[in-house]
């Protein structure tokens, strides 16, 4: 690609925490790609963090709504439309527009079903919400879910989880609907010790899976690093497999980095000083 790729990032603005867009920002820009933010919400921290009445929670539902006609009027259009953390359920009709209003026909539209982690919802996610969510993904050409989300698609308990490969694959055919999308999901393990993607390349008409070693704590805005990090891959030319490698690897230095300098999970972790590896 001659031009610097455009990407809109549909993501809420989290001041402390490391995720969403605080993430998306740095890794695209990083990667060479322009990304136009179209917040969904303005945050003291991530909902994760201990919420007093003093939290800020700003929906941007408005906003959005301006934003996409002011983009209209200026006849805009994106390489990459990427969606993630919602605001409201309104915001799923808004999606909706943005996709099918500024995407070419070769657009990749990756939709990172946002709704939960560690087989829980997040505290702002009504069933609603989530429902609204599994229903737009079928507009997605890929999607991204982790574990969690992934149970939340098929309709699945958490306790469902596949722990082997061929159960995993059986889900990530589930999730691609009969081949018609690619899928990536993420946090899949099936021997101790090892973690990484679950990959179904529609393009390509395959499975395949990125695995690193697993670091021995989690952290929050993981999902949102690793899908910004595939989605510069795949703008790169890289193939899904690739790409999906290269974040897997990515995310597990940032963690055992972050392991390493001992900082609480809730504060995410430490890209900054790694991000040098994506330019
Ligand atoms: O990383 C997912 C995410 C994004 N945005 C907000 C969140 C979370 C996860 O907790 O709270 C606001």
């Amino acid at each position: 690609m001659n031009h610097t790729p455009r990407v809109a990032a549909v993501h809420d603005l989290s001041g402390l925490g490391r995720c969403s867009l605080s993430v998306v920002l740095p890794v695209l820009s990083a990667m060479g790609v322009q990304c136009c933010p179209l917040p969904t919400a303005v945050l003291s921290a991530h909902t994760a963090f201990p919420a007093p009445e003093c939290a800020a929670f700003q929906d941007l539902t408005g906003t959005m709504e301006q934003t996409l006609e002011h983009w209209a009027a200026l006849g805009l259009t994106f390489d990459a439309i990427y969606s993630g953390f919602l605001g409201s359920a309104r915001q799923i009709g808004l999606l909706r527009r943005l996709i099918t209003q500024f995407r070419r026909r070769e657009t990749l539209v990756l939709m990172d079903p946002v709704m939960g982690d560690r087989g829980k919802v997040y505290r702002t996610y009504t069933p609603e919400l989530c429902a609204q969510m599994a229903r737009l993904t079928r507009e997605a050409g890929l999607i991204t879910p982790n574990l969690t989300e992934a149970a939340l698609l098929l309709g699945e308990a958490y306790r469902n989880v596949p722990t082997s490969q061929a159960g995993m694959e059986e889900w990530l055919a589930r999730l691609s609907l009969g081949g018609r999308r690619s899928v990536v999901v993420t946090g899949v393990s099936f021997t101790p010790g090892t973690t990484g993607a679950g990959c179904f390349d529609h393009n390509q008409g395959r499975m395949c899976f990125a695995m690193a070693r697993q670091e021995p704590a989690s952290f929050y805005g993981t999902g949102d690093l690793f899908a910004a990090v595939l989605l510069g891959g795949l703008l790169r030319g890289e193939p899904l497999s690739g790409a999906a490698a290269l974040a897997v690897d990515f995310v597990q230095k940032c963690v055992a980095r972050t392991l390493a300098a001992a900082t609480p999970v809730l504060d995410g972790v430490q890209f900054e000083p790694l991000l040098r590896e994506l330019l």
